[in-house]
């Protein structure tokens, strides 16, 4: 932390929010381990493409999806939930590397969750204009495991309101190398990202990432 040499304020954003009782933020947790993450995904959705899915409504999803792990989130007509295949080409998704593993299972401990094993992760790509709409995250099966995001590339504003659709919404920027990890009886609270505004990253270019970990089964 350093101090501000006219104030007993600190000038830095702090590295360490908590957004819910069971719910942080850590910042810029990945340290210089960025292009590292970076070339697992451009690899990963080399062997898994990333592909906009339908959702029950019929329309198409501004976001692009692939996962790794055992398990993958998939969307269609027929709804949402998690196949160990990939509708796309009926084959298993990639594994998930055993860093990321590791990773997702350090940031959870570190928020109070012990023995997070994530057998899915899914990897969401935002172009400009992307947006998710509030919605819960509720197709795993066990709600007592929490979910670790990692953001990576553009900002987004990232939107949590409670445990009804109609609660106080509060909004914080999703920065490149930002963690978060929900759990406990933040795990139902509504969220959504807000479209993404025209820019770019140096590392990515005109898109954001965000990997979530989960435990689906
Ligand atoms: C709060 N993704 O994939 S990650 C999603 O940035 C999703 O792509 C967003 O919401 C994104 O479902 C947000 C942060 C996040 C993930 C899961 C949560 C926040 C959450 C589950 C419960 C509450
Ligand atoms: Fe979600």
């Amino acid at each position: 932390m350093t101090l501000d040499l006219f104030s007993d304020q600190p000038t830095q954003t702090p590295e360490r929010i908590q957004l819910g009782p069971q719910s942080w933020l850590f910042r810029s947790r990945l340290r210089d381990q960025e292009v590292a993450w970076l070339n697992t995904v451009a690899s990963l959705t080399a062997q898994a493409p990333l592909q906009r899915m339908t959702v029950p409504g019929g329309k198409l999803m501004s976001v692009g999806l692939s996962n790794c792990g055992a398990f993958g989130w998939i969307s269609d007509s027929r709804g949402y939930r998690y196949e160990a295949l990939n509708p796309q080409s009926q084959s298993p998704w990639p594994a998930m590397p055993e860093y990321w593993q590791r990773s997702a299972s350090a940031w959870a401990r570190e928020a109070g969750f012990d023995c997070f094993e994530p057998d899915a992760c899914l990897i969401n790509e935002y172009q400009w204009g992307a947006k998710m709409g509030l919605h819960q995250d509720r197709d795993e099966r066990d709600f007592t495991q929490p979910i670790v995001s990692v953001s990576l590339g553009m900002s987004a504003v990232f939107q949590f309101g409670g445990l009804r659709r109609t609660d106080l919404i509060q909004k914080v920027v999703l920065e490149h190398g930002d963690v978060v990890v929900w759990g406990g009886v933040d795990r139902l609270r509504f969220h959504g990202i807000a479209s993404v505004r025209a820019g770019s990253h140096p590392l990515t270019g005109a898109r954001r990432i965000n990997l979530t970990f989960r435990r689906s089964q």
